[in-house]
């Protein structure tokens, strides 16, 4: 495989070979920072960031680390190696040859996937464009633009599949990807969470935790894609994803670590008599980012997903490992999902298993998510605090699936009243007070605001109190 980081469009897919394809994507290349420039992170276009670019795909040396003006971020496009003569690992295709170019029959299901998938990721980046003014520390400031300049890398992974595979009409949905904007009224992003409003840290690190592990689980079932280009292209974008998920991870960690600390010193363990975030509003935040979250999944009983999997485009995650599952094309058998009754109760239904997949996806991801959680228990356990956090129930506040628009508490009994929903999630109030406690970004090397503890997992082989972002 060569890699090619000279040219306009960094790339390991030869692109030099095929002038039409390159021509075609260095067209769209100005569009892309036009919109980078007007929705990018709003107010740093100027600045030098210690970033990382990815470079190669070897595991060991994939990610160079260096000072760049974003503008001037090699944004390229780098598919993991190919695997031989890869089999497609699943569904009615499975044990035939994966493919190397779209299927006639698969070309309208795999276009829609695709389009999917690129659209969140400049979603993410117009949503979070305005949280460098607040930033806790530069080291949060400087992951934070981390996050952003791969999300829109990612934009370039889906969009250079579009552009190579799906002519004419892969050119347009590449325009659509510019123009569509997170939460506009006419033009919204295609998936719920993608148009809610990004207006803290604390809102950003959930997403980082909640939203961007849907993507790694979103991203694990593409890789197993009998569409080989697209499972490649997914196999790499994971490779940053970890990151991402750090940052939410640690973030709400360090946010717990501080609030504990200030439990401990007020009497009556009030962290927002001390400055801090208290711990019933981090909860309301964590049961928003995580309800939004599943809804990623799609409805648990979906023809949508048993087309995708029985026509070899979406597989389950690690589908091809070996050893993970026994049986890969899933014709017996079922899984019981719950659905609301009248009258308040919760019955289930079984349901054959291709149309459950989203269920066993979210399954795994929300024993992840619980896993999260429990760290988060133990830092406040360990200064002595009894209080918990937790997830709420897969039926609380949902917009997808069968509990959706139904009034269920986080503890999974039925309510009839609203407002005993509305008390879980964030309130205006909760709104105001993180505006007032994030109004201005601490910008010292190795200093942090008064709510998040600091960080203590170096980047790039820096300090913690490197100057991660220098500002012109
Ligand atoms: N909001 O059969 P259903 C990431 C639609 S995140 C709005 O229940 P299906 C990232 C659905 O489109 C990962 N609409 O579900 C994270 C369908 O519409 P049509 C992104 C929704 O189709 C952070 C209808 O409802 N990647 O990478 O099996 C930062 C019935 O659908 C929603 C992907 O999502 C919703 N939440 O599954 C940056 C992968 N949910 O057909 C990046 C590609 C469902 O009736 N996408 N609908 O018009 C997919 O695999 C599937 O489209 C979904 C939905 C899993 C999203």
């Amino acid at each position: 495989m060569t890699i090619d980081l000279e040219g306009r469009i960094p790339n390991n897919v030869d692109l030099a070979e095929d002038k039409r394809l390159q021509r075609a994507l260095e067209q769209w290349q100005p569009r892309f920072l036009d919109w980078w420039r007007e929705m990018g992170p709003e107010g740093l276009q100027e600045s030098d960031v210690f970033l990382r670019t990815a470079v190669s795909v070897e595991p060991g040396g994939w990610a160079h680390y260096d000072y760049v003006r974003m503008p001037d971020y090699r944004w390229g496009i780098f598919l993991a190696p190919a695997e031989g003569e890869r089999r497609i690992g699943f569904g009615d295709h499975a044990d035939a040859l994966a493919w190397q170019e779209v299927p006639g029959e698969q070309r309208g299901a795999l276009r829609r996937l695709i389009v999917t998938q690129g659209d969140t990721e400049p979603a993410s980046v117009e949503q979070q464009r305005r949280l460098g003014a607040i930033a806790p520390s530069l080291y949060d400031l400087r992951n934070l633009l981390q996050v952003n300049v791969e999300e829109a890398r990612h934009l370039w992974a889906m969009v250079y599949l579009l552009f190579r595979h799906f002519g004419r009409d892969g050119r347009e949905e590449a325009e659509e990807l510019l123009a569509r904007r997170s939460n506009a009224q006419d033009n919204p992003r295609i998936l719920g969470a993608f148009n809610r409003p990004i207006e803290s840290w604390l809102d950003f690190f959930c997403f980082a935790m909640f939203t961007d592990r849907d993507g790694k689980y979103q991203l694990a079932s593409l890789a197993e894609s009998g569409f080989d280009p697209l499972a490649r292209t997914c196999r790499f974008m994971l490779t940053e994803e970890a990151h991402h998920l750090f940052v939410g991870e640690t973030g709400v960690r360090r946010i717990v670590a501080r609030t504990a600390e200030l439990m401990r010193e007020d009497p009556n363990e009030d962290a927002r008599a001390q400055g801090g975030i208290d711990l019933g509003l981090l909860q309301r935040y964590v049961n928003f980012w995580f309800s939004e979250s599943l809804d990623l999944f799609g409805s648990p009983d979906s023809t949508n997903a048993a087309t995708y999997f029985s026509e070899g485009l979406k597989g389950r995650m690690n589908e091809g490992r070996p050893g993970a599952y026994d049986d890969h094309r899933l014709l017996e058998g079922g899984v019981a999902i719950e659905e609301p009754e009248a009258g308040g109760g919760v019955a289930t239904r079984e349901v054959p298993k291709r149309r459950a997949l989203n269920a066993m996806l979210a399954e795994g991801y929300v024993r992840e998510c619980q896993k999260a959680v429990d760290k988060w228990n133990a830092t406040l356990a360990r200064v002595g605090l009894r209080a918990e956090l937790t997830l709420p129930s897969p039926r609380f506040h949902r917009q997808v699936g069968p509990f959706a628009g139904r009034l269920f508490l986080p503890d999974g009994r039925p309510t009839d009243d609203p407002a005993a929903v509305a008390a879980h999630l964030p309130s205006e109030a909760d709104r105001a007070y993180l505006r007032e406690l994030q109004d201005r970004p601490v910008l010292e090397r190795g200093r942090y605001a008064g709510w998040i503890a600091p960080a203590t997992s170096p980047i790039g082989r820096r300090p913690l109190d490197f100057e991660y972002v220098r500002f012109r």
